[in-house]
């Protein structure tokens, strides 16, 4: 009956860890060293052939990929944790809203400014490129700082929006340090310090995120 996170420590696993342990599942956590490259051997690949963290392996050996359907599939099968809003409310078609935009305008700019010769030839095309994938992700999240309702994301109540876009602002390394802590973000930083105490998510934050 346990799950199994595939990831690393301080990456997109931090939201598949974070919804499994709101939702009170049993959980293991394997580590894929991102650092060692291990996101591409052979025994991972078969895991998940993009060669990318995190995934999930669920209690009947099944594998699911991408970090946003692993969310929707924890909040499928734990409805009681109220990850998200009512089915068929128009909070939940917000929340839906939301999460494709994170999943599909901001995390692919994540592999452009990390691995920007990828795409161009390393050198100066692959430095300009770095800058503008990263100045994209920054306006990405500024459109959600405006968009956020708070204290929470979507207002009054916590939901998985809330983990899955406090991870855009812990990546230092690709949003870049000083614009993250230049005072852009403020109600994205005070929802990241509310949900970093959250009784079942702070010891998951504090493993990813505070090494840092
Ligand atoms: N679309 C994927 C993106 C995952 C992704 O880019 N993960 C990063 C870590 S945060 C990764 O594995 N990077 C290593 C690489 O691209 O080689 C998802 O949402 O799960």
């Amino acid at each position: 009956m346990t799950y199994t996170i595939y990831g690393d420590l301080g990456s997109g696993a931090f939201s598949s860890e974070a919804v499994l342990a709101e939702a009170g599942a049993p959980y293991t956590f394997e580590l894929v060293a991102l650092d060692k490259n291990a996101q591409k051997a052979p025994e991972f690949l078969k895991v998940n052939p993009s060669g990318k963290v995190p995934a999930l392996r669920l209690p009947d050996g099944a594998i699911v990929t991408e970090s946003l359907a692993i969310v929707l599939a924890v909040a499928d099968r734990f409805p009681a944790a109220k990850l998200l809003p009512d089915a068929g409310s128009a909070k939940r078609a917000e929340a839906y809203r939301w999460l494709a935009y994170m999943a599909g305008e901001i995390y692919p700019m994540v592999e452009i400014v990390d691995f920007p010769e990828r795409f161009v030839p390393a050198g100066i095309e692959a430095d300009t490129l770095r800058a503008k994938a990263r100045s994209r992700a920054r306006e990405n999240l500024l459109l959600i700082e405006r968009a956020i309702e708070g204290p929470w994301f979507l207002g009054q109540d916590f939901s998985a929006l809330d983990i899955y876009v406090a991870m855009f602002t812990r990546w230092r390394g690709t949003m870049g340090r000083d614009w993250l802590e230049g005072g852009h973000i403020p109600k994205l930083h005070a929802l990241g310090e509310k949900l970093s105490q959250r009784e079942r998510v702070a010891p998951v934050w504090q493993r990813h995120f505070k090494r840092d």
